[in-house]
């Protein structure tokens, strides 16, 4: 066979797959997770299968990201903060209720999304953070544990002996981009310094869940930004921008640079804008848009599902554009698990 045929019969291969997840996921039940966490996915769906509810499907899905330091960045051992400590930054919300929970800067405990949701089932409250957040989790019986492994040690000494380099300061002395801290304000105005958060320091599992009668849920669990300050708390565990669930709309997750993310709500504004009728693939693009206006250079993406089935994924990064890689996981009602990639070619990789 010629080049060109093989070109020609693997074009039809990835569109007839392309085709036929695209109608497989008009119905439900939706699971959808960002990036290639697939056991994630696999354990969401099978929750969902066991006659499970659709936050029991989230909870367990991002656990299990949680166990696995899926990207080896989510939960435990990961994002050493400047003292080295891994924190986590979780969330979960109920479609039907517009119940949250939610924790952040959580320390010691592994089950961040656990305890998320043990703040939305068992108090008034919905966000606890820091070491109160870690009380409370261990007074609900979570088991306190050092977050700090060999790998997130090598990473904090590494990134101690390059001069702490990169770092989240600006307008501070001495200068951040040549030395560590301590720092004190300047006056003096920040020159132009490299992104720190993009495809290689991506850390969230973010999940939509909608079972066949339309109740959605979704939730998050990250363990951050690599070498963030301490006491920095990212888009994941905040309620319409790391995720958003509204059983009469669909829901929405984000991911990347959580800095400039939680700015704009963007998975609150996704599910308004399914809310007034328009497709997941166009709200997830205007919510990404509208960022790009005022951050041109923003590592970020966004996924929306709606309760009809339709999903999209839109994401920014030039750097991505030109290497497509593995973006999102979907399982659908034909017990399908699929991957879309970043520039929107569908997989399926079990039926
Ligand atoms: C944060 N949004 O803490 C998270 C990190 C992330 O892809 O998702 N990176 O800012």
């Amino acid at each position: 066979m010629s080049i060109l045929n093989m070109t020609l019969v693997v074009n039809l291969y990835v569109f007839c797959l392309l085709a036929s997840f695209s109608q497989a996921a008009t119905v439900l039940p939706l699971v959808i997770n960002t990036w290639p966490f697939q056991k994630a996915t696999e354990k969401a769906w099978d929750t969902l299968q066991s006659g499970a509810s659709v936050l029991d499907a989230v909870e367990k899905g991002c656990a299990l990201c949680e166990t696995e330091q899926c990207d080896g960045s989510v939960g435990y051992g990961g994002s050493p903060d400047e003292r080295g400590e891994t924190t986590l930054d979780a969330m979960v919300m109920n479609g039907d209720t517009m119940q949250v929970g939610a924790v952040a800067d959580l320390r010691r405990i592994k089950n961040a999304i656990g305890v998320a949701r043990a703040v939305m089932e068992h108090t008034r409250h919905t966000f606890l953070v820091g070491e109160s957040a870690s009380i409370f989790a261990e007074n609900m019986g979570f088991l306190a544990e050092d977050l700090t492994t060999h790998s997130s040690l090598a990473m904090h000494t590494k990134w101690l002996n390059e001069s702490c380099q990169p770092n989240f300061w600006e307008g501070v002395s001495p200068d951040p981009s040549k030395s560590c801290g301590p720092y004190k304000p300047t006056s003096v105005q920040q020159r132009w310094r490299k992104q720190i958060i993009n495809i290689h320091n991506h850390d969230t599992i973010g999940m939509i869940v909608i079972n066949k009668t339309g109740h959605v849920a979704a939730g998050t669990s990250t363990n951050g930004a690599k070498h963030k300050i301490p006491g920095r708390v990212g888009d994941s565990p905040i309620a319409g921008a790391g995720a958003y669930a509204d059983s009469t709309v669909g829901g929405a997750a984000a991911t990347g640079d959580g800095d400039v993310m939680m700015r704009f709500l963007p998975s609150y504004q996704a599910v308004e804008y399914m809310s007034s009728g328009i497709d997941p693939t166009t709200a997830c693009r205007k919510v990404i848009d509208r960022i790009k206006k005022y951050y041109p250079g923003f590592f970020g993406a966004v996924i929306c599902a709606n309760t009809t089935g339709g999903y999209a994924r839109s994401h920014e990064s030039v750097l991505e554009q030109r290497n497509p890689e593995p973006f999102i996981m979907i399982a659908d009602s034909t017990k399908r698990i699929g991957i879309m990639n970043n520039i929107g070619s569908l997989f399926v990789l079990k039926l």
